[in-house]
């Protein structure tokens, strides 16, 4: 579990390496390519969330198919964040471009804990997606409240 779980984070941030050599034609087309990833796993992460929140009964299968998108968009929206972004309208604060390393930090924290709830959306036990679940929204959350208007 230990072996396997890490090499799923090790590939999951060879991805975001890979993913932030993608090119865009112009800076609109990055934001609207960052906000459409995010905007795709926020649609797959609160259907988890209802499940966790006991808003719809659990569902396995649904969960693990939700975790799975959500792994793959997790890895997505970072290489939309470009310089020539930031004059771009947006609810992304300025700060966003001068603290890149701290929001690179938070961006692998999320991955990390998505790789985490994928795992668990994997075991079939709610109790561990609700955990999986918590940790994950918190490394959104604390994004939001530092970076986003
Ligand atoms: C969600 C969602 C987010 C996070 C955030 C956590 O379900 O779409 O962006 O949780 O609200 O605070």
């Amino acid at each position: 579990m230990k072996v396997h779980l890490g090499w799923a984070l090790v590939s999951a941030l060879m991805l975001t390496a890979g993913t932030a050599q993608a090119q865009f034609q112009k800076p609109e087309d990055a934001v609207k390519y960052r906000q459409s990833a995010f905007s795709v796993m926020g649609t797959h992460f609160s259907r988890i969330g209802a499940m966790a929140n006991g808003r719809v009964p659990f569902d396995a299968k649904a969960a693990q198919d939700n975790a799975a998108i959500v792994l793959a968009m997790s890895k997505l929206p970072w290489a939309g964040f470009t310089p020539d972004t930031e004059k771009v309208k947006s609810r992304a604060k300025p700060e966003l471009w001068m603290e890149m390393t701290k929001v690179q930090a938070g961006a692998d924290k999320m991955v990390a804990a998505v790789v985490a709830l994928d795992a668990a959306a994997r075991t079939g036990n709610l109790d561990s997606v609700k955990k999986a679940f918590g940790e994950t929204a918190a490394t959104c959350k604390a994004c939001h409240d530092a970076y986003r208007e």
